[in-house]
């Protein structure tokens, strides 16, 4: 059942999160990047977008995408990841290895997500009309 391992992988991992996280103390400083010169807004419309998790980092960490494009979230890590809405507008299973999740964004906003096993992996996909 995946809500057995689900219950079990959240009492696992935040503990490794933390360990993971104080090792890496550079990781909490990525912030804000510029948007407004990313690539990926110049594509065209009702485009499909790709997030990379890999190293305990979403990447591109903020992508801007027209309304109606759908963002899909592939783990590239060898541990499990989530990718959770700030508001609660989606939450993925947990992703192993290769797993995919995508959502498509149909309105104007902006969107944090982050992994609910690791919070201080963080993203953000800006969703405008052009
Ligand atoms: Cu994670």
């Amino acid at each position: 059942m995946t809500t057995l391992s689900f219950s079990r992988a959240r009492l696992l991992l935040p503990a490794l999160a933390l360990a993971f996280a104080m090792t890496m103390p550079g990781l909490t400083a990525i912030a804000a990047p510029d948007t407004t010169k990313d690539p990926v807004k110049d594509a065209a419309a009702n485009q499909a977008v790709t997030v990379v998790i890999d190293n305990f980092t979403f990447t591109p960490a903020t992508v801007t995408v027209t309304p109606g494009t759908t963002v899909t979230f592939v783990n590239h890590d060898d541990i499990p990841h989530t990718v959770v809405e700030t508001k609660h507008l989606f939450r993925s299973k947990v992703l192993d290895s290769d797993d995919t999740f995508s959502f498509t964004f149909d309105k104007d906003g902006v969107y944090d997500f982050f992994c609910s096993l690791h919070p201080h992996m963080t993203g953000k996909i800006v969703v405008e009309t052009r």
